[in-house]
């Protein structure tokens, strides 16, 4: 009893002498580091995945002066999930950066100057100080001054053990996206390099408030045998019918224990037989349940809808119901019938929109138009001339006026005149759909010429993080 108490005594003191150790090593804590003098620039590798974008804005919460530059070549669901989030996390590009001014280079989840995008510039330059996040196993030739280098499942994981050292707060959106780039380089905690400090790192985002529907829209998820022999017994048979000008198929399989990414088995069943909305009625007959999974593409028929009036939940675009004891065919008839009767359910730009709208008229000069978008905490307004609108100003285009006499010139020379523009009738997928293809954060809502609302990014990111009251809910 005495031996087991020593032992673990020792084990505090070894690791409390361990930790002091190790915050010794910490570059922020390094009292040399001069304050106030050139740029701190963060950066990760290019064909940026989740973990890279992840230890990007993880690092922006631990060098707080730090600039994150986002390389241009990003991976295609990273994109995505920047479009809907991207007024939360900021980034510079290449463009924006006077390399000039650079003198400390933070690198995560990378330590190779090959795989970072145009530095060049930065790569000879004898007074540069590079620090490097990085759970490659490769040796470095970033010749950085400091490095936390660890064979660990994510480099996140090594972000985050600093980020609960200072006690930062997460918000879920962080929170989410961290969980994100963590499960997508463990492959869900299953690849051989995940370690338990992975584990625990997920379970410490989970208590955050990550957003596992979130990060279900955005990880690949994984399609395998079990998966495969699903789709293709449901292949054989492929009932299919018109509802309105869509077509549907709601087809039941019978299947045996506990099987992963039935969701993504009903996706690509819509997929390749080219359906508008397709459901798979998933019947466990040893447990007397049934699984409901919708997939839909197309603004009329919302699966979230429907799934919660089968006492599930979703998406517009994809959700999930489990019934017991029920007859799959009956079951199969109600979903029809929700189909039938639901195709007006879907939100509506008019109802998320903000109402009324703050408008300037084009000669209104910029510093004016900074006083207002900082008295009203918005990020951008229509620029509008005798009703109608002449373009869209935002926070962004201000890094355009260079000096401060320039803050008088009128709104009409840096405003973005794209005017891209939507109906309040038109569904919030339709407007997500727009904001991503053009980049742009706001639309101006038009009805009969005029400017009656702006609907923003951060307006559909509520949305899809079912944070806003959906209407449906309410019968
Ligand atoms: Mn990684």
């Amino acid at each position: 009893m005495k031996n087991e108490f020593r032992v673990k005594l020792y084990d505090f003191i070894l690791t409390a002498l361990f930790r002091l150790f190790s915050y010794r090593n910490y570059p922020i804590d390094n009292p040399t580091r001069q304050e106030g003098s050139g740029m701190r620039l963060i950066t990760t590798h290019r064909s940026t995945d989740f973990d890279a974008f992840a230890s990007l804005v993880a690092a922006t919460l631990i060098y707080r002066d730090g600039t994150p530059l986002l390389p241009k070549a990003v991976n295609p669901n990273v994109k995505a999930f920047l479009s809907i989030h991207k007024d939360l996390f900021e980034m510079s590009g290449v463009d924006e950066i006077d390399f000039n001014q650079v003198n400390q280079l933070v690198v995560v989840d990378t330590n190779r100057w090959s795989r970072l995008e145009k530095m060049d510039d930065l790569k000879d330059r004898p007074d540069l100080e590079v620090e490097v996040w990085d759970h490659h196993e490769e040796k470095t030739d970033l010749n950085p001054q400091w490095i936390c280098q660890e064979s660990i499942g994510a480099n996140i994981t090594l972000m985050i053990r600093e980020i609960r050292r200072r006690n930062i707060k997460l918000t879920p959106m962080q929170a989410t996206l961290f969980l994100i780039g963590l499960y997508e380089d463990t492959g869900n905690l299953t690849f051989s390099s995940t370690t338990a400090e992975d584990a625990h790192a997920a379970g410490y985002l989970l208590g955050n408030n990550a957003d596992l529907n979130v990060l279900n829209t955005f990880l690949q998820p994984g399609y395998g045998v079990k998966q495969k022999d699903i789709l293709f017994e449901m292949l054989k048979s492929q009932p299919r019918t018109k509802i309105g000008n869509f077509s549907v198929s709601v087809n039941i399989a019978h299947i045996e224990g506990h099987i992963n990414n039935l969701s993504l088995v009903v996706h690509m069943y819509r997929e390749i037989l080219g359906l508008d909305a397709a459901f798979g009625i998933f019947v466990h007959d040893s447990h007397d349940k049934c699984i409901v999974i919708g997939r839909s593409a197309v603004d009329d028929i919302d699966i979230g809808t429907i799934m919660r009036s089968m006492g599930g939940g979703g998406h517009p675009g994809a959700g999930s119901a489990m019934l017991k004891s029920v007859n799959p065919d009956a079951l199969s008839d109600w979903v029809y019938e929700l189909l039938k009767g639901n195709q007006q359910a879907s939100v509506q730009v008019s109802d998320l929109m903000s109402s009324p709208v703050i408008t300037v008229p084009s000669d209104t000069p910029m510093e004016e138009v900074a006083a207002i978008l900082k008295k009203e905490g918005c990020t951008g307004v229509p620029v509008v001339d005798n009703g109608r609108l002449v373009g869209i100003i935002s926070r962004r285009d201000f890094r355009k006026v260079k000096g401060s006499r320039r803050m008088k010139s009128p709104v009409k020379a840096f405003m973005s005149t794209k005017n891209i523009t939507i109906n309040p009738e038109n569904s919030l997928m339709e407007a997500a759909r727009l904001m991503v293809k053009h980049d742009i954060g706001r639309l101006p809502v038009i009805q009969n010429d005029r400017v009656i609302g702006i609907i923003s990014r951060s307006d559909a990111m509520l949305y899809f993080y079912d944070l806003f009251p959906h209407p449906a809910q309410s019968n």
